[in-house]
């Protein structure tokens, strides 16, 4: 059993029934050049939680939790992409329009890929999911109940968006979430903030709040503090 420290208060971990899960960590959001610098967006804002989160995948993998990531994409011929959702970009930026790394949030491009950072390890699975939670349409629920896990670690970008949204998802299906907020990231940091705060409050409505040193020296009692970790 582990014990975390976190927002609103401490949460013990059991460790055995625990998955770190890193939502998006996507080339086309997190490097320029991608789909997320197209559109305009300051993706060093994404790209600066790839060192914490590198640290915090690291001590999951040695204190053997569970590890699961997430892509947002959609299969080649578009058939599970929303026409609301593909409308939503404007012409030239749209799901499946060519972009600087191959078709946008389309399943096999290179954008697609997770940044090498934080490529998963064999065995580590990998849920493609076509919404922004990773509960929606996916088989992530089935993993999780056959493994037993009760606590989530959540990691990833963005903040406000697929991290949020599965969090809910996660905290209506009766699972513990820790958020690790350095872990995560947005191109808007007012809404990190929000969304962070939004989950802590009221006695913690969606789960909890941590940080990656906190997680660390958790998980790891007797490690070093490691540059990346926010220590
Ligand atoms: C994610 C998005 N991954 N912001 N997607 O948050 O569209």
């Amino acid at each position: 059993m582990a014990v975390i420290d976190a927002r609103p208060g401490p949460i013990a971990c059991d460790t055995g029934r625990a998955a770190l899960l890193v939502i998006d960590m996507q080339r086309d959001f997190l490097e320029p050049g991608g789909f997320g610098a197209a559109l305009g967006n300051d993706v060093s804002r994404l790209a600066r939680v790839v060192a914490p989160c590198r640290a915090l995948l690291d001590a999951a993998r040695a204190a053997g939790l569970a590890v699961i990531h997430t892509r947002e994409g959609h299969r080649p011929d578009l058939s599970d992409a929303p026409r609301a959702k593909v409308e939503r970009s404007p012409p030239g930026l749209r799901i499946g329009d060519p972009g600087p790394m191959g078709r946008i949030l389309i399943r096999g491009e290179p954008g697609h890929e997770i940044v090498p950072d934080l490529a998963p390890l064999p065995g580590e699975p990998v849920i493609d999911k076509p919404g922004k939670g990773a509960f929606y349409q996916t088989d992530l629920e089935l993993m999780l109940r056959n493994r037993g896990v009760e606590t989530l670690l959540v990691a990833g970008v963005t903040t406000e968006v697929c991290v949020h949204t599965t969090v809910r998802e996660a905290n209506d299906r009766g699972l513990r979430c820790i958020v690790v907020g350095d872990c995560c990231g947005s191109y808007f940091p007012e809404f990190h903030a929000a969304a962070l705060a939004m989950v802590s409050a009221q006695g913690g409505i969606f789960g909890w709040v941590s940080d990656v040193a906190a997680v660390r020296r958790a998980l790891l009692p007797s490690a070093t503090p490691r540059t990346g970790d926010g220590t």
